[in-house]
């Protein structure tokens, strides 16, 4: 049996296991790595799984292209020429930003600088992202803005040395298991854990404190709490004087927030902001971990900026057992931020706008005139497409007519379209819209690094042969770009990407292969005898003083009426990844979870003449769905929770198009919406 190790493609935990093939090449098996510094010899059910999809039958082997409204068979020299012609002929046309990119955090860093250096050095434009949009834009936007730095600030093992952990917006359990379970021995170790989330979730169950607020209200209940440590005198007053700056808007703020009105706005009791005020204030050491409860909402910026406000406010950042700790999602969300995946900036978080950095591009790639302007989101690209101003679109790796807001809406965008390209492993409701479909090596299939979510760069290897004529993402991207006339693109290996990039991109100045062969490191790296480093902005903040950045509750943009009393939040579930490509293609996770369903309460469905595990309509202004009704006190009255796993009962038929002014991330949160018995 071979043994191959390399990183899990799931969550942005960053597990490391052993793919094991047999003779043929063929993988067989899982093994976990007991000397990884995450996993220690465990894995998630997804990881333990993680060998089974690449062999499905159903992978994408061969490129198609569209003729008479089919997709046929074709070679790669007819598809990548075409792709070719069709996006040079759509910018002579219609203008350089009539084209977009979405790049992806399912495959490598590698990849995704080759993507972005596509785009930018190749097309001119800075149309480019990915799916961090749908997910964390908000607090890259958000923490950037407060500490400089827009990633998780400690690291994995600082759950374990902590005295108090705020988990909020987080299912910590089901979505990053492996750092769930060391909050639960952290709990078992003394540590106060505070839920905040209106779902019971399995932390729940061990919390010292679980406080069902509303959704929504997230920012009313964090300046409730700073208004009471401020009053109770529990604040850092040495750290707040001599680490921050503008502290008297934040006191401002916040006096209006007594517990009784953060209370009345969430719906709980002044109690219980009292006393979770006091909780986090007092321990010695605090962090605060939170995910897509915090950042999916039309006001998400704020959301994750309170979040920063109150560890400043007790000095909780800056040393080992503190900090505020995004947990990135997907297995290289991280990376592909960190590569430039994103239409603002170019690798390591550096300005298009900036003369400088164009300057420094257009040299290290060879190439004249940079664009400047910042390019299109995940999200306004969809609205563009729909609005006409955007003619063609190339997707790699990402599944937008289920990841996407408002289905209808995105299917009428890439309907406008001229030209869709989608690069996949499996066919999806998104590739079968496309022009031309590529198949491309899963991560089993080839080399490269995935970076975690606590900024933790680490090995992928490759495994096994992609299926049929299926190729790498990078080499595709490299034949296109020779295609366009453009050498600079043409790798022997991932491995001289990699070198490209310590050359262009400070944080990762000391990523070479030789030295994360076995064990990875967190950047900043800036040089090759760097060690990483585990947390950030001990000391002093990456922009100097850290900036308190206060904010006023803001309501979300649809709320429960008499035509749609509910509000309807969707999110995951244990065994299922996304729009479900590569889980519901997995044995034994399509069997623990089979079909779309909807949670509601016992109060509700008894109202409604609901019964648990019979069929319902779901509607919404949106649209309607069917799914069978999970009758739970998981959910509170008045609030529904889908997953958007399911094709056959999508999710996203029903979500809001609202998104944050700043990080135009969706209110994937909450929506209103309406519930009754199906047949
Ligand atoms: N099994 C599995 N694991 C995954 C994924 C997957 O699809 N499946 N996806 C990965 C990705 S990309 C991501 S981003 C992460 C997401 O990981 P999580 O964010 O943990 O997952 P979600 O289910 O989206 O939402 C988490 C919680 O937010 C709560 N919530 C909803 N609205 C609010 C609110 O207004 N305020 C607060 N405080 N809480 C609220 C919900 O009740 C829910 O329990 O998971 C990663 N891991
Ligand atoms: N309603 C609702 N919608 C949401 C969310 C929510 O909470 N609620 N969460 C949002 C969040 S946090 C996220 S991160 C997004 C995720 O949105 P997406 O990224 O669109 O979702 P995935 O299913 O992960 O899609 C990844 C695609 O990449 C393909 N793929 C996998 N590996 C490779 C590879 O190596 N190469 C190539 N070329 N393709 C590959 C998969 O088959 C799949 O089609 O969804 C968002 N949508
Ligand atoms: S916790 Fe995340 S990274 Fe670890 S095995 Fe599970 S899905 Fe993979
Ligand atoms: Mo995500």
């Amino acid at each position: 049996m071979k043994r191959t190790l390399t990183t899990c493609p799931y969550c942005g935990t960053g597990c490391q296991f052993y793919l094991l093939a047999d003779d043929n090449g063929r993988l067989v098996g899982v093994e976990p790595s007991s000397t990884h510094v995450v996993a220690k010899g465990q894995l998630c059910v997804k990881g333990w799984n993680a060998f089974n999809f690449p062999n499905h039958p159903d992978r994408l082997t061969v490129p198609q292209i569209r003729k008479d409204g089919k997709l046929v068979e074709a070679s790669w020299d007819e598809a990548l020429d075409l792709i070719a012609s069709k996006l040079k002929e759509t910018q002579e046309k219609h203008g350089t930003d009539s084209i977009a990119f979405f790049s992806s955090a399912k495959t490598t860093n590698e990849e995704n600088y080759a993507l972005m250096k596509l785009a930018r050095a190749v097309f001119k434009t800075n149309n480019v992202d990915h799916c961090a949009r749908l997910c964390h834009s908000s607090t890259v936007v958000g923490l950037a803005g407060t500490f400089g730095s827009g990633a998780m600030t400690n690291s994995i093992s600082c759950v374990e040395e902590t005295d108090c952990i705020l988990v909020t917006g987080s299912n910590t359990t089901e979505q990053h298991p492996l750092i769930g379970t060391r909050v639960i021995n952290a709990v078992k170790g003394g540590t106060k854990l505070i839920v905040a989330d209106n779902r019971k979730i399995r932390l729940a169950d061990i919390a010292d404190m679980h406080i069902r607020w509303e959704n929504g209200t997230d920012v009313a209940f964090l300046n409730g709490l700073m208004h009471v440590i401020i009053k109770e005198g529990l604040a850092d007053d040495e750290f707040v004087r001599t680490r921050t700056e503008n502290y008297d808007e934040l006191k401002t703020v916040v006096a209006e927030f007594t517990p009784e009105r953060a209370a009345a706005i969430c719906k709980i009791t002044p109690e219980e902001v009292v006393n979770a005020a006091r909780m986090y204030a007092t321990a010695e050491r605090a962090m605060i971990i939170y995910s897509m409860g915090i950042t999916q909402h039309s006001h998400g910026v704020d959301n994750v900026k309170s979040c920063a406000n109150l560890a400043m406010l007790t000095g909780n950042v800056g040393k080992t057992g503190t900090g505020v700790n995004p947990l990135r999602g997907q297995n290289n969300v991280q990376g592909a931020c960190d590569l430039g995946a994103l239409p603002n900036v170019y690798t390591g978080y550096q300005k298009v706008v900036d003369e400088a950095s164009r300057a420094k591009f257009e040299k290290a790639w060879g190439v004249e005139n940079l664009p400047g302007n910042v390019g299109l989101t995940v999200t306004t690209a969809i609205n563009a497409a729909f609005d006409g101003e955007l003619k063609a679109l190339y997707v790699l790796g990402e599944n937008p007519m289920m990841s996407d807001p408002d289905q209808h809406h995105v299917k009428a965008g890439l309907d406008k379209l001229d030209f869709l390209v989608v690069q996949d492993i499996f066919p999806t409701p998104t590739t079968a819209l496309a022009d031309v479909v590529l198949p491309a090596a899963c991560y089993a299939e080839k080399d490269g690094t995935f970076t975690s979510t606590e900024r933790r760069c680490q090995r992928v290897r490759k495994a096994c042969d992609p299926p049929g004529k299926a190729r790498q993402d990078w080499d595709i991207v490299g034949d296109l770009a020779r295609r366009m006339g453009y050498d600079g693109l043409t790798y022997n290996s991932p491995k001289e990407i990699m070198d490209e990039i310590t050359e262009v991109t400070p944080i990762y100045g000391g990523m070479h292969y030789d030295r994360i062969d076995q064990v990875g490191l967190q950047w900043p790296c800036p040089d090759r005898e760097h060690p990483g480093t585990p947390f950030l902005h001990k000391g002093t903040f990456k922009r100097g003083l850290g900036l308190f950045s206060p904010a006023p509750y803001k309501p979300s943009m649809e709320l429960p009426d008499d035509e749609y009393p509910f509000v309807l939040s969707t999110g995951r579930c244990y065994f299922h990844f996304h729009t479900g490509t590569m889980t519901r293609r997995s044995r034994l996770l399509d069997r623990e979870e089979r079909f779309p369903y909807i949670e509601i309460h016992p109060d509700d469905a008894k109202r409604l003449g609901i019964y648990d595990r019979f069929p319902v309509m779901v509607s919404t202004r949106r649209g309607e769905v069917k799914a069978l009704a999970r009758v739970s006190d998981i959910v509170i009255p008045g609030h529904l929770f889908m997953t958007f796993h399911f094709e056959e009962g999508a999710a996203n038929v029903l979500t809001n198009n609202a998104l944050d002014p700043v990080a135009k991330i969706p209110e994937f949160k909450v929506c209103a919406a309406q519930i009754k018995g199906a047949s």
